[in-house]
């Protein structure tokens, strides 16, 4: 081991003692750490300044109690979390997850994957992630509208536009995002209006930041397999997941004379031979969105295939992306997928792809995009939001999305740039860990020891 080999491993090592039980924080971490190695040892500023250490450490993480009253009277209490990562080069800006699996190590891997993901944007955000172990599934939506109210009575005391701005993820959409501004102005006597993004469109939203996931995850891909001398055009593409970022995947991928086969939640996938057209898509929107219904609905509908308790990554396709949650593509569906000849792989999703996964598809030349900068295009647009609530003004939907092309375009080269400039050309793991990591890095020790 080099000496710089060893200071990783030794502040691993103590991550993993003070948090034993946080898996996924210990994932995100390792992978960045095994990363940025050569960056380290090229610059031994890093190792003086201690910035493995302060940069794997949140700055603040805030945990409270949510009780909150369902629609028959009785008091639950859920717990809720903000983990304001970094704020360096910006102020905290990550989504909230409501899930009944969110605990404070999903939390602190979600926020620590924003940090570099904010850097990559290009844009002035630094990186924080919160949420609640809350179920929406199978509640009213009055349920719904008083979590979101009793959540945010405490959450609105440490957000703020020049602070923390907050916006949606897992569980968390328009719906969500409407209660909780609203919480939060009634709380405060302040619109609040660049306090959160992801806001309806009437009320300080910024178009296409509904969009903005799934189409930057097609605008990243198209770069990927643009490397690779391919286009979407006639190519077979599975999606896991049937929330907002793969529906509006399917709907950029169909503008693209893609052929999107499958559709998941956490209940099984479809399988539809024919590809989901847009009607078919409408479909889906409905089914989630109002609802709130299961994708097996889809199979009954349409008479295809519907494989309970599975996942798509079994069937043969061009383009694997995985857009439902972490950990969701393992090392055996992997190899499954490149035995089947797939050619490029994205992640919508955040972390969706084990360690072993993505040691298989780099072996076997996939072209293969990283949620840090795949699904960067959620976050960039929420950016986009702030800058347009700052100007009290709004831009149309082309200039918009014009934008958000730019971005996942300037993304995509950093990224790549970066592997190349490391001798790990095409390898954007390393290209987008790098990228995003030394632009943070810079920025704390820029501002002294204690920042
Ligand atoms: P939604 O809540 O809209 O949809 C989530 C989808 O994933 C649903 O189909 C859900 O199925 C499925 N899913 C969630 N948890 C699990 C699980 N534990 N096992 C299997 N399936 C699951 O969320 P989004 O589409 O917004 O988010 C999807 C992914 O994209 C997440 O990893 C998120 O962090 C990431 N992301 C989202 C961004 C955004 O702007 N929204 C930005 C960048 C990344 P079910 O209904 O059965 O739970
Ligand atoms: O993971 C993510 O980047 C998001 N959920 C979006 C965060 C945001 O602030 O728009």
């Amino acid at each position: 081991m080099s000496n710089t080999e060893e200071y990783v491993a030794s502040v691993l090592k103590t991550i993993k003692r003070r948090d034993p039980n946080q898996s996924e924080f210990h994932q995100a971490v390792e992978e960045v750490f095994e990363s940025v190695v050569p960056v380290l040892e090229e610059n031994p500023t890093y190792e003086e300044h201690a910035i493995l250490e302060r940069i794997s450490e949140p700055e603040r993480i805030i945990q409270f109690r949510v009780p909150w009253y369902d629609d028959a009277g009785k008091l639950h209490v859920q717990r809720g979390w903000r983990v304001q990562f970094n704020s360096a080069i910006g102020p905290y800006k990550g989504g909230l997850r409501f899930h009944r699996t969110v605990t404070e190590s999903i939390i602190k891997f979600l926020g620590f994957e924003q940090v570099f993901k904010n850097s990559l944007t290009g844009l002035p955000m630094g990186g924080g992630k919160g949420g609640s172990d809350f179920d929406p599934k199978g509640k009213s939506n009055a349920d719904v509208m008083r979590f979101c109210q009793a959540f945010m009575s405490e959450l609105g005391r440490h957000i703020g536009q020049f602070t923390d701005v907050p916006a949606g993820d897992i569980g968390v959409g328009g719906r969500e995002i409407g209660f909780m501004v609203g919480q939060y102005r009634r709380m405060t006597n302040f619109h609040g209006t660049g306090v959160l993004t992801g806001k309806g469109i009437g009320f300080g939203g910024s178009l296409v930041r509904p969009e903005a996931t799934g189409y930057g995850t097609v605008y990243f891909m198209q770069a990927v397999l643009k490397a690779k001398g391919e286009r979407f055009k006639n190519k077979t593409v599975a999606i896991s997941g049937s929330g907002n970022v793969a529906q509006f995947a399917v709907q950029k991928l169909n503008q693209l004379r893609a052929k999107v086969v499958t559709l998941s939640d956490s209940s099984g996938y479809i399988y539809d031979s024919e590809g989901i057209d847009n009607e078919k898509l409408d479909f889906v929107f409905h089914l989630k969105n109002n609802r709130r219904g299961r994708i097996k609905e889809y199979a009954d509908k349409y008479g295809v295939e519907y494989h309970a308790s599975s996942r798509p990554w079994e069937k043969k396709v061009d383009v694997a992306l995985p857009c439902a949650t972490q950990n969701e593509l393992n090392g055996s569906e992997a190899q499954m997928l490149v035995d089947n000849g797939v050619i490029a792989v994205g992640e919508g999703a955040n972390m969706p792809s084990t360690p072993d996964a993505i040691d298989i598809f780099l072996k076997a030349g996939v072209g293969f995009g990283p949620a840090k900068a795949v699904n960067a295009g959620g976050v960039a647009t929420s950016g986009l939001e702030m800058s347009q609530n700052s100007l009290r003004y709004s831009w149309s939907f082309a200039e918009t999305d014009q934008r958000l092309k730019d971005i996942m375009s300037n993304v995509f080269s950093a990224v790549a740039d970066a592997a190349k400039k490391y001798g790990k050309e095409g390898n954007y793991v390393v290209g987008a860990n790098i990228a995003g990591f030394i632009k943070v890095a810079d920025a704390m020790i820029a501002q002294g020891q204690y920042a």
